[in-house]
């Protein structure tokens, strides 16, 4: 045996030595390696995957910023039509009137356009703000129409209409500065602070409501029949604007310069043209805006017996909505103004009449000896009753 075991050992010692060749082989816990590979590998993947998330991955970061749906449909709409229909195209406008001049309930109207804010200054108490007022230190300048009441006027004489009581009464005689006596005024309108302004064939004044007096503010390149003030938002306007009929039916923005209500432009008033009616129809005088409502007016139609009403857009009077009614019997009303639920009309025989804007029926309010030439009222309605 014990050859046996020497005969045996060179292999024993070649197997141990084998054995240990193989477990040198054997993978071994090397704290040295595992550390360099976990300072090297493990931060390099993850700054790597950091990387890639925050700013190699474009796409992700465009589409949640630049290309999210809130974007597609404020600036890329397929239809933008969509917007403009609702805001400017109203393709069924009765649905504004109704809404809005046929309102059982008048005050929401009001309470929208005059926000409870706390009083501005007003230096000479008239009423009017400062930044309003034309003359803020003079507190019989520029004056205000009465709440609750429209105005006609013939060439020489402005009358006010009470809306509560349809009772009509004579103001004044129009008076003017000395180089501007015997003027005849053709129409009025009120701004949106109920300041009247009027034209005469080919001159611009603003008059005092309470008084008649009235004060040049510059000369018309043309004769205009008819005045009304639009509302800026309108017509894409930064403040109302100031508009002039021709008989021939064109639709002129009196450019007033800076500002609205500026009053000191002594020279010619530029004008530029917005718009006419379809061929055949004429000025027959006057058109109104009243927000909320939009605007109307008086038409001629050319070989028409009857003065027609109509509502129009106001960028564009060539798009005439419809015709409201046909004034039967009446051919030169040169004056037309509304307040809630009805449109006054003043024909140039005398009568005034009444026209309920949702029966549209016509009745004749008064028959007066006045040649009426024209008719006013804000685009904002002033009432005491809010
Ligand atoms: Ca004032
Ligand atoms: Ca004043």
């Amino acid at each position: 045996m014990k050859i046996r075991h020497q005969s045996y050992l060179p292999l024993f010692i070649l197997i141990l030595l084998s054995c240990e060749d193989d477990a040198s082989h054997v993978p071994q816990f090397n704290p040295s390696q595992d550390q360099q590979q976990s300072i090297h590998i493990l931060p390099i993947d993850q700054s790597q995957s950091s990387l890639s998330m925050d700013q190699f991955n474009p796409i992700t970061r465009i589409d949640q910023s630049t290309t999210s749906p809130i974007l597609d449909q404020s600036t890329l709409d397929p239809n933008p039509s969509q917007t403009l229909d609702q805001s400017t195209l109203d393709p069924n406008p009765s649905q504004t009137l109704d809404q809005s001049i046929l309102d059982p309930n008048p005050s929401q109207t009001l309470d929208q356009s005059i926000p409870d804010l706390p009083p501005l200054p007003d230096q000479d108490g008239d009423g009017l703000s400062d930044d309003r007022d034309l003359a803020p230190n003079d507190p019989n300048w520029p004056g205000q129409a009465r709440p609750d009441t429209i105005y006609a006027n013939t060439s020489t004489k402005l009358f006010a209409l009470e809306v509560k009581t349809d009772r009509l009464i004579e103001v004044n005689t129009f008076s003017f500065e000395p180089s501007y006596a015997n003027e005849l005024i053709t129409d009025i309108a009120f701004d949106q602070n109920n300041v009247l302004w009027a034209i005469s064939f080919r001159k611009l004044f603003i008059c005092h409501a309470q008084t008649a007096f009235c004060r040049y503010q510059g000369s018309l390149p043309h004769t205009f029949n008819g005045l009304t003030w639009i509302p800026g938002d309108v017509v894409g306007q930064a403040n109302e604007i100031l508009v002039g009929l021709e008989r021939e039916g064109s639709w002129y923005h009196l450019n007033l310069g800076n500002g609205q209500n500026n009053g000191q432009n002594n020279g010619q008033v530029p004008v530029s043209l917005i718009g006419e009616y379809p061929p055949a129809r004429l000025s027959s005088g006057d058109a109104f805006y009243i927000d909320g409502i939009g605007a109307f007016a008086s038409i001629e139609y050319l070989l028409a017996d009857d003065n027609q009403i109509v509502k129009v857009s106001s960028q564009n009077p060539e798009l005439i909505d419809e015709v409201f009614v046909d004034v039967v019997g009446y051919r030169k009303i040169y004056g037309l103004a509304g307040w809630r639920g009805f449109l006054y009309a003043f024909d140039e025989t005398g009568t005034v009449l009444k026209i309920n804007l949702q029966t549209r029926g016509i009745t004749r309010l008064n028959t007066t000896p006045q040649a009426w030439w024209g008719a006013g009222v804000s685009t904002v309605l002033y009432s005491e009753d809010f």
